[in-house]
């Protein structure tokens, strides 16, 4: 949602110095080929924004799908900030009343305001990222339309038929995207930089066009944080507190496995 401007096959985006320095170390990273190229960062009318490779470029009606990483989409200091200080955003209460009227407490209820903690939490779990590790935040068809209502999309069986929805069913097109994923996983392994990062609220997005080019890229990166030095993650384990655990690679496993059902059906 925050990609500003489009101009000569750049996109800007808000600047942030943590992604800003999560994509100069992807360049020269094994994931370089899985991330749009970063041109470095400009200043516009006072703004600051990130200069990326526009994805979409050169593509006919293409037809997008982002899938939010992850088997939580919070950073952990939401925890510290919701003890230390619990400040309650009515936003947030209304976007989780919207979807689930029955979802807040009576108490939350009353004061009309949840914590992001509680409500990052919920949307973890009403979706499929606590379960499965990732999540499909919303797809674009060639027409572009926007299909955004995938809140509850949580069993494996309601995101195959996303799946098959996003691709119409076709074979090539699923079976690209199945093996870019694979590309992926290998490319993961040899990362110095996912060696040493928790990527929380990272997104895969897929594109295909009329033209049946497929691919995939990771996005987003301003909650992907250096971990220190006495922390190494698996990214392929269950979260508790304290241990920095994405679950990305429960993620890629869930999508990849997914997509493979779709192919079969
Ligand atoms: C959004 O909730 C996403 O979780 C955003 O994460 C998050 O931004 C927003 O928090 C939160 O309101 P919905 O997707 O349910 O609308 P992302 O940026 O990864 O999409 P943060 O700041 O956590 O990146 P706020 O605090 O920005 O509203
Ligand atoms: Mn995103």
């Amino acid at each position: 949602g925050n990609l500003l401007l489009s101009e000569g096959g750049e996109v800007l985006k808000r600047f942030s110095e943590v992604e800003n320095s999560c994509l100069q170390a992807l360049m020269s990273d094994s994931l370089r080929d899985f991330v749009p190229q970063y041109y470095g960062h400009t200043c516009r009318d006072g703004e600051n924004y990130i200069r990326l490779e526009d994805l979409l470029s050169g593509l006919r009606r293409p037809v997008i799908m982002d899938c939010k990483m992850g088997i939580r989409t919070y950073q952990e200091e939401e925890i510290n900030k919701a003890r230390i200080k619990p400040s309650l955003r009515t936003d947030m209460y209304q976007k989780m009343v919207k979807v689930d009227p029955s979802a807040p407490s009576v108490e939350e209820h009353s004061q009309r305001g949840v914590t992001k903690l509680r409500y990052m939490q919920w949307r973890d779990s009403m979706s499929s990222s606590s379960t499965l590790g990732f999540r499909i935040e919303g797809i674009m068809m060639e027409n572009g339309n926007v299909l955004k209502g995938f809140n509850k999309t949580r069993t494996t069986n309601q995101v195959i038929d996303a799946l098959l929805c996003f691709t119409k069913r076709q074979p090539h097109i699923l079976e690209v995207y199945h093996s870019r994923l694979l590309a992926l996983r290998e490319a993961l392994m040899e990362s110095e930089f996912f060696r040493t990062h928790e990527v929380i609220g990272s997104s895969l997005l897929f594109v295909h066009d009329s033209a049946n080019k497929a691919n995939l890229w990771m996005i987003d990166f301003g909650k992907t944080t250096l971990t220190p030095e006495n922390v190494h993650l698996k990214h392929d384990v269950p979260w508790v507190e304290g241990s920095w655990e994405d679950g990305y690679l429960i993620g890629l496993e869930s999508l990849t496995s997914l997509i493979n059902e779709a192919i079969k059906q």
